[in-house]
Parts: structure tokens; sequence; C-alpha cells
């Protein structure tokens, strides 16, 4: 599985963006690899049960801060980026692409033997603003064609598997077969979504194709689970190229789980011919109080409880945390606690030791029926 990473595609990267993430990369080799720690590392479990652990990674810290690009590369046998592959950074003017980040994240993916999830090539939430009037327009669809196929293509060989298409399901917005009222959707509707598949297919032929959603896992989500249900149904008999749906698992502690709910969802998901991933695991601990023993107690549970669930069902091929340590997690400023106390959300702490979250996922792996 790790063999698919070939050489680099000089031919879609140019010279100047290839030195500079030589450049940046020889710095990172300095920065050394820590002394494994004594105890078994999250990669070496999931592996032990033919699963794969990843995690999130954000440029900044990864290539400036050694205790973070360690825990990284502890526990860690598959990495995607935080933002680096968006639409955003990568094409922020109409005349401009910069793959400077992203880049620089597949170089470090490849020369530590990574496996690299891309994310992500369709969301409605982060087009660059020179997008906005064109998206609006008739050439809407063919425009973020365009950029997930330059997108993807420009990665080729060197992502095992795509979010090709992002949070697309919205029930609440009215549309017809749920789809998220934004204008490309409003003007092809499944077919345009079908057809990111399909550029998708044609940009990397050998990538893992995935659509990726939030919101499934608790007892009042039974809307979404069935509009994506729905929506994954239709798109398999279109004959879309799609090989897997990411589950998002931005988990909320004491939120209302039923495991027989959430394993029947999977197994309907599997029967569509799926393979599933939890691509962004985090556990919120807004609902909780303050105490941090008390709060790592019930995430760390909560947490053990998910994943117990989730890796019982054979389709699952792995976990992937949004983040590895509490200190980068987005969840402090896009979901703040009231007494505004930073969130204990992840499996290492903001000084980067690790938490019964950790010990969660690494028992879950233990116990973790073998594929
Ligand atoms: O963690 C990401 C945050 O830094 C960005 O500001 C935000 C918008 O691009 O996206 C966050 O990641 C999201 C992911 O891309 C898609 N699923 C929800 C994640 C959390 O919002």
């Amino acid at each position: 599985m790790r063999n698919y990473i070939g050489h680099w595609p000089t031919k879609r990267i140019d010279r100047r963006t290839l030195l500079l993430a030589a450049g940046a990369a020889f710095a990172s080799a300095h920065v050394g690899r820590a002394d494994e720690p004594s105890e078994t590392s999250l990669r070496q479990r999931a592996e032990k049960k033919g699963l794969v652990f990843g995690t999130q990674v954000n440029a900044g810290p990864l290539f400036s801060l050694k205790p973070y690009q360690d825990a990284v590369l502890r526990d860690a046998s598959m990495i995607v980026p935080e933002n680096e592959m968006k639409w955003r950074p990568t094409h922020p003017t109409a005349l401009q692409s910069n793959y400077f980040n992203a880049n620089r994240i597949a170089k470090f993916a490849e020369d530590n033997k990574l496996l690299l999830r891309g994310h992500t090539a369709v969301w409605h939430q982060n087009p660059p603003a020179w997008t906005n009037d064109i998206i609006a327009s008739d050439d809407g669809q063919k425009l973020v064609l365009e950029h997930a196929r330059e997108l993807i293509n420009h990665f080729s060989g060197h992502v095992m598997e795509w979010d090709v298409v992002n949070e697309a399901i919205a029930p609440e917005d009215g549309m017809p077969g749920n789809l998220r009222n934004w204008a490309p959707y409003n003007k092809g509707g499944i077919d345009f979504i079908a057809d990111c598949f399909y550029a998708a297919r044609e940009a990397d032929p050998k990538a893992n194709l995935y659509y990726n959603d939030f919101s499934v896992y608790y007892r009042s989500q039974g809307h979404r689970r069935d509009a994506i249900l729905g929506f994954l149904e239709k798109l398999k008999s279109k004959g879309a190229p799609i090989d897997g749906f990411g589950i998002q698992s931005h988990l909320i502690a004491k939120a209302e789980f039923d495991e027989n709910i959430y394993r029947h969802f999977l197994s309907e998901i599997a029967d569509l011919g799926l393979k599933i991933r939890a691509t962004e695991l985090d556990v919120s601990d807004v609902r909780l109080e303050p105490d941090i023993n008390l709060r790592d107690t019930i995430v760390a549970a909560h947490t053990k409880q998910y994943l117990d669930v989730l890796f019982d069902e054979p389709a699952v091929v792995g976990l992937v945390t949004w983040g590895m340590t509490d200190r980068f997690s987005w969840l402090h400023e896009g979901w703040p606690r009231k007494d505004r106390l930073r969130q204990r959300c992840l499996p290492l702490d903001d000084n980067f030791t690790r938490k019964p979250m950790w010990h969660a996922i690494a028992n879950a792996f233990d116990h973790a029926p073998s594929r």
C-alpha cells in the first residue's frame, strides 16, 4: 500500500517551487525524529489489524515546530493537509496557482513514507473571491470542474485518496435531492456531482475517490443519514466512480449516540460497495463542566464508544484525526466554550502529552477485528 508514491512529477510542478520544497524538506530532515517512546504507536496498533491511522497536519507548525512534527511521525502513517490543498490557497487569483505549502506537505509525506489524503477538490465553502461571479453564472460548473481537474492532476501519483466532493448535502436548504443551495449544484444537480467524480478519475486514475460529509453519528441526525444514503445510492446507480464515504466524525461529548442506529447506518453504506474512513475525528467538550480530568475521561469514553462501533464494520479502512494536538485545533475558534477554556478535543494536549483520548484510540485499535 505504501508503494503508490512514484517519482515527483517535475512536469507538473515548476522548478522554483520544487527547489523551495526540497529546501524545506532538507531543513525538516535536520530536525530529526524523536526516539520512539516505549508504548506501541497508534500506527503500529492500526497496522496490526489491517487498518490505517492518520492525522490532519498544518504546514505552519509542521515545518517549524519539532515536537509537533515528531508527534505526527510517531503515530501517523497517513496525513491530510488541513487547508493547504483547498481552492483559496491553491488558486488565490485568476491567473496564479500557488502549491507551495501543499507541495511541501506532499514532499514531507513522500520523504517519510506516509500515505497522503487530498482534501478537498469541490467544496462550497472555500472558493477564492475571484470565482464568486463566475460560480454564480452559467460558467460555474465548468470552472469548478476545471479546478478539480487541475488540482487532482497536479498531485497525480502522490495522493492516495481524494475527498473529491465535500459537504454537498444540506436537507435544511430545501433543494431537490437534498443538495446544498450552491449554484453549481442548483444548476447541475446530482449529474454535476457525478461529473466531478468522472473528472477526478480522469485526473488521477489510481487515486481512491471519496465523498466526505459530517453529522451522521447521533440519534437526532436521522434526516442527514437518510439524505446522504439516498444521495450515495443515486451516485452509484449513475455509475459515478466513487470508492468511499468519508465520515468526518466531529463528535460532541454528551450528545446522544445510539450504537445500533450507527451500526445499521455503516452497514447500509457498506452495502453500496463503498469503503468507509473516519476522516476528521475530534471531540468537542463544549457541553462538559470545566474540570479537566472529568472532561478528559468523558471525551475518551465517547471516543472509545464511537470507535468500537466503527471498527466492527468490515468496510471501515481507517481513522484520521483532525489534528494530533489540542494546541492547533480549529474548535477553539470554530466552536469556543462559553467559559473560554481551551477544548480538550484531540489525542495529545497543548504540550504534546498523551491524554486519555490517545489511550482510547489505542485501545479501540487493539480490540478491533482484523481485516
Ligand atoms: O480546520 C479547518 C479550518 O482551519 C479552516 O478555517 C476551515 C475553513 O477552510 O476548515 C476547517 O476544516 C474543515 C474541513 O476542511 C471540512 N470539514 C469541517 C472542518 C472543520 O471546520
